[in-house]
C-alpha cells in the first residue's frame, strides 16, 4: 500500500481534465429551500430498505456551506467540478418551477466559475420527485417526457455557464437497482417494470439531449457505469451469465446511445416486457452526443443461477475489498474502456466520470488504501492514453464524504472527511498528496 501518489499532472496530456464529483442528493441536505419529496424519501421510510432510514435530509448541509465545499475543490487543484441539479429541488412536484431551486444552482455555477473551476452538470442523479413515482416513475411514459421539460428549464437557466451536461447519471442504477434488483429507489424487484424503467431512462436521456440541444447548450454528453464481469467459474453457464450480465450491465445502453440498437441476447430476455412502440423510439435515444462518461469502481464475479430471466448471481468476491466489499481491479477499466471505445465510441472524447472508493480512515489517518487505489486506476487512465484512447478527463468520486443510498451515511467515499454531527470537513492524505500532484 503506497502512501502517495506515483504520478503527477505533467504525466497527463496538457488538456487533460482532472476533477471531483458529488451529487446533490446526496450532499446539499434536501429538507432546505422549498425541493420536493423524492422517491428516495419514499424508498427511506421502508423499514429495511435504508441503513438506519437515513435519507438526504441534511447530509452534508452542503446548500448553506457550498462556498467552503467549493473553495475545497479549487486548493486541491482541480480543473473542474461535476455536480448535479435535483429535480425534485427545480421542480418540487416535478412540474412547477421553484424558482430558489433554480437560483440555488445559478449561484453554485457562478461559484465555481469564480474559483476557476469548469461547471460539468448532471441533470438527474436519482431524485425523482415522489409526485412522479406515484404516477409509476420510471415505468411510465410521462416521466422522460417531463423529464424534457426539466432539461429545458436547466438549459435556459444555467446552459450558457455550462462546461458540459449529461441528463442522467448511470441509467442500468436506476433501473435495474431501482426496479428489478430492488436496493435503490422505488424497491421494485419486477422484471416487467425494469426493462420498461430500462427503456423509458434512455428515452429520457434522448429527449433531454433534444431539449439541450434546442437551447444551444454545448457539449453534451452520456454518463454510464460499468462493472467488469467475470465468470465464477468455466462452467459454461457461469460464461453465459457473465455474458448476460455484461449485457445488461455495459452493452443495454451504451448499444441504445450510440447506435441505436439493443443487444440481441439481451433483448431476447426484456423485449416481451418493453412499452408497445418501443422501437420507434430508438432514433431519440441514439441522438449524437459529444462524449461519453464511464462511471468504473470494480468487477464481479458472475454464476448462473435457476428461476427467472436473467439467471444469474453474484458469486463471493476475491482479494482484497474495499468497505463496500468491491473489489478492486483496475484491469477491469482497461478493458471496458477498449471495449467502449472499439464497439461504440471511437474518436468520441472519452471520460472516467466516477472513480474511488469507500474506505473508513477518519481524518489523521494514513488513508493509503484510497491512495493506492485511485493511483491503480490512473495508472490503467494513462496507459489508455499512451495507447491512442480518447481519454479527455478523470473524476474522482467523491469530493466529500455523502449519503451512500441504501447504506446511508456508513460508506465513506470522500477525499475530504465530513463530521456529520459538526459538518465539520478534514481534508484527508488522499486529498492533501492529491493538491501535491496536481501542481506539478
Ligand atoms: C455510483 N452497484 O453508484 C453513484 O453514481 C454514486 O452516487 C455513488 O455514491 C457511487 O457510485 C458509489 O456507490 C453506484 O451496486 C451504486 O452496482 C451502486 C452500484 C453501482 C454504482
Amino acid at each position: 500500500m503506497m502512501d502517495d501518489f506515483t504520478f503527477s499532472r505533467s504525466d497527463f496530456p496538457e488538456n487533460f481534465v482532472f476533477a471531483a464529483a458529488t451529487s446533490a442528493y446526496q450532499i446539499e441536505g434536501h429538507a432546505f429551500g422549498g425541493a420536493g419529496r423524492t422517491h428516495w424519501d419514499s424508498f427511506a421510510a421502508i423499514p429495511g430498505k435504508v441503513v438506519r432510514g437515513e435519507t438526504g435530509a441534511i447530509a452534508c448541509d452542503h446548500y448553506h456551506r457550498w462556498p467552503e465545499d467549493l473553495d475545497l475543490a479549487r486548493d486541491a487543484g482541480l480543473d473542474a467540478y461535476r455536480f448535479s441539479t435535483s429535480w425534485a429541488r427545480i421542480m418540487p412536484d416535478g412540474v412547477n418551477v421553484n424558482p430558489k431551486g433554480v437560483d440555488f444552482y445559478d449561484r453554485l455555477v457562478d461559484g465555481m466559475l469564480e474559483r476557476g473551476l469548469r461547471p460539468m452538470a448532471t441533470l438527474y442523479h436519482w431524485e425523482l420527485p415522489d409526485a412522479l413515482a406515484k404516477k409509476g416513475g420510471w415505468t411510465v411514459r410521462e416521466v422522460p417526457e417531463r423529464f424534457a421539460d426539466f432539461a429545458d428549464v436547466v438549459a435556459a437557466r444555467l446552459g450558457d455557464r455550462l462546461f458540459s451536461t449529461a441528463p442522467v447519471n448511470e441509467p442500468w442504477c436506476i433501473a435495474w437497482l431501482g426496479y428489478h434488483d430492488g436496493i435503490h429507489a422505488p424497491g421494485l424487484t419486477d422484471l416487467r417494470a425494469a426493462a420498461r424503467a430500462m427503456h423509458h431512462v434512455g428515452l429520457a436521456h434522448g429527449l433531454a439531449i433534444g431539449a439541450l440541444r434546442a437551447r444551444s447548450v454545448r457539449n453534451l454528453g452520456a454518463v454510464c457505469n460499468m462493472e467488469y464481469a467475470i465468470p465464477a467459474s468455466d462452467a459454461p453457464a457461469d460464461v453465459e451469465a457473465a455474458h448476460r450480465y455484461d449485457g445488461i450491465y455495459n452493452r443495454w445502453f451504451p448499444g441504445a446511445m450510440m447506435h441505436g440498437t439493443y443487444p440481441d441476447d439481451i433483448l431476447r430476455g426484456l423485449k416481451p416486457h418493453l412499452p408497445a412502440n418501443w422501437q420507434d423510439d430508438m432514433k431519440i435515444i441514439s441522438q449524437p452526443v459529444d462524449w461519453f462518461g464511464v462511471n468504473y469502481y470494480t468487477c464481479q464475479r458472475i454464476e448462473a443461477t435457476q428461476g427467472e430471466w436473467p439467471a444469474l448471481g453474484l458469486a463471493p468476491a476475491r482479494g482484497p475489498l474495499t468497505a463496500m466489499g468491491w473489489e478492486i481491479c483496475p484491469e477491469g477499466l482497461d478493458w471496458l474502456l477498449r471495449r467502449t471505445v472499439t464497439d461504440y465510441t471511437g474518436d468520441l472524447p472519452l471520460w472516467i466520470t466516477e472513480n474511488g472508493m469507500a474506505g473508513d480512515d477518519g481524518p489523521g489517518k494514513a488513508d493509503n488504501g484510497r491512495i493506492d487505489y485511485l493511483d491503480r486506476h490512473l495508472a490503467v487512465a494513462r496507459r489508455l492514453i499512451g495507447d491512442g484512447i480518447p481519454l479527455a478527463g478523470y473524476v474522482f468520486w467523491s469530493l466529500l464524504d455523502n449519503y451512500e443510498w441504501a447504506l446511508g451515511y456508513d460508506k465513506r467515499f470522500g477525499l475530504v472527511h465530513v463530521d456529520f454531527a459538526t459538518q465539520k470537513r478534514t481534508p484527508r492524505a488522499s486529498y492533501r498528496r492529491l493538491a501535491r500532484a496536481l501542481s506539478h
